[in-house]
């Protein structure tokens, strides 16, 4: 599958908004993607497809993760955290992508996980700061990831992190894993 078929395939399930960010967000990520030397075509299609799940019915996804093998902890978390999960498994159910590596950027791009592969990293951060963002930092994490993309990640998570604390919001374990995992590879 190139990027336009991806395209084609994701546009009617994301809203007018949605769809401009998911296209921003491959283009920030094919980007990085030639700066940090990774495969062009698995960051279009991890990129095109982030948000897939995005405004499936809550009840759906909660369905989905109940009956799949994803981890049911997340069920006792926002559903926000529930699209990346559902939408990796979705798009190997409907459109037969296999690769794994593509699959875990999808799976991961909202949370991070440990031990993050640089693709992972090219769309958690590509997400964080394609040019639509307007979080407090973002600015400073977008000159950064022109040449440290761990530590973009690192300052990326960080904010997220503070953010959600000083909402009272809980937090997810692998938001946790992330910046911990980030902390010691930077150290
Ligand atoms: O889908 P997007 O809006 O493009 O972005 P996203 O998937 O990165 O994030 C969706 C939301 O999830 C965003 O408002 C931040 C939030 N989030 C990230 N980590 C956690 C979280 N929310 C909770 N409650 N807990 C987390 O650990
Ligand atoms: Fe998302
Ligand atoms: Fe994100
Ligand atoms: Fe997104």
């Amino acid at each position: 599958m190139n990027k336009d078929e991806a395209i084609l395939l994701v546009k009617p399930h994301l809203t007018k908004e949605r769809f401009d960010h998911t296209l921003r967000v491959a283009t920030t990520a094919e980007e990085l993607a030639g700066k940090y030397n990774e495969s062009k075509e698995k960051v279009e299609l991890a990129a095109i497809f982030h948000d897939y799940a995005k405004y499936r019915p809550k009840e759906e996804l909660r369905r989905r993760i109940i009956k799949s093998s994803l981890p049911k902890d997340l069920l006792h978390y926002h559903h926000e955290l529930w699209h990346g999960p559902v939408g990796a498994l979705l798009i190997e159910q409907e459109y037969g992508i296999t690769d794994r590596l593509i699959q875990s950027a999808i799976r991961y791009h909202t949370t991070g996980k440990a031990n993050m592969s640089k693709l992972d990293m090219i769309i958690f951060i590509a997400d964080y700061m394609e040019p639509g963002r307007t979080f407090p930092g973002v600015d400073e994490v977008r000159e950064i990831a022109q040449d440290d993309l761990i530590h973009a990640c690192l300052m990326a998570s960080r904010n997220t992190i503070q953010h959600l604390m000083n909402k009272n919001a809980s937090v997810y374990p692998d938001t946790f894993y992330t910046y911990n995992d980030l902390i010691n590879r930077i150290n």
